[in-house]
């Protein structure tokens, strides 16, 4: 389907910017999904790269494709890092954590020389807010936490699986889906939730994106913020 050619078209491109001998942060969700396959296509023809995965699930995908796994105790900074994003605002600001992983997605975009974002064109708002804010919560006292969300102007629900238990991330946590409304000044609300204790981390990505790479299943533009 057409966005699903986009997402591979994106993705593709910014495996363009991987060379030889690189340390690269793979992120998570189906965009990604597109590079690590592109990734284990150019290993196979003999790239040599380290990577870091974002989730575990990104982990068994690189190791799937034989894309050696490194760790923070070997290096300190990426070259590059490659992760697609649920929305990409005017300002370049980003929302993620749509699957869940966006504190080590954070993490290792925060660590890389260069963070490209991938999208199909359905991404791309004037300002965030349409899609949930994903907020990452530690288990303990998070009623109090939500309350405390909720306070700052928005519907927080704690997100579950199709089980119906809580959603739990790779680092044990909860995450809140908060809605609140358009977001018109991403960094203030980012430091009012990181002020509460029992936020570990936000989906609000500001200033992170070296490059925004989008596609709508027929061409590919690469735009530096
Ligand atoms: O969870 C995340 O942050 C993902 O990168 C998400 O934002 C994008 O997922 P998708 O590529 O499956 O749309």
């Amino acid at each position: 389907d057409k966005i699903a050619q986009a997402k591979k078209m994106a993705a593709e491109r910014a495996v363009d910017f991987v060379e030889d001998g690189m340390t690269i942060g793979l992120g998570t969700g189906s965009t990604s999904y597109f590079a690590i396959q592109r990734l284990g296509e150019r290993v196979a023809e003999g790239l040599r790269i380290r990577a870091i995965g974002t989730s575990k699930r990104t982990e068994e995908l690189a190791q799937a494709v034989h894309i050696p796994l490194i760790t923070f105790s070997d290096v300190k900074e990426l070259d590059l890092a490659i992760d697609g994003a649920d929305e990409v605002a005017h300002d370049y600001s980003l929302t993620k954590g749509g699957g869940g992983a966006l504190l080590r997605e954070k993490l290792v975009a925060s660590a890389a020389r260069r963070f490209l974002v991938i999208v199909d064109h359905t991404k791309r708002v004037h300002h965030l807010g349409k899609f949930l804010l994903p907020v990452e919560v530690v288990p303990f006292a998070w009623e109090l936490t939500h309350y405390r969300i909720e306070q700052l102007g928005c519907r927080a629900t704690r997100r579950r699986q199709d089980n119906g238990e809580p959603f739990i991330t790779d680092n044990h946590n909860y995450i809140l889906d908060c809605d609140f409304g358009e977001i018109v000044d991403p960094p203030l609300l980012h430091n009012a939730l990181k002020a509460l204790p029992g936020v570990v981390e936000t989906g609000l990505f500001i200033d992170m994106a070296y490059a925004v790479i989008e596609s709508d299943g027929e061409h590919v533009t690469v735009e530096y913020p």
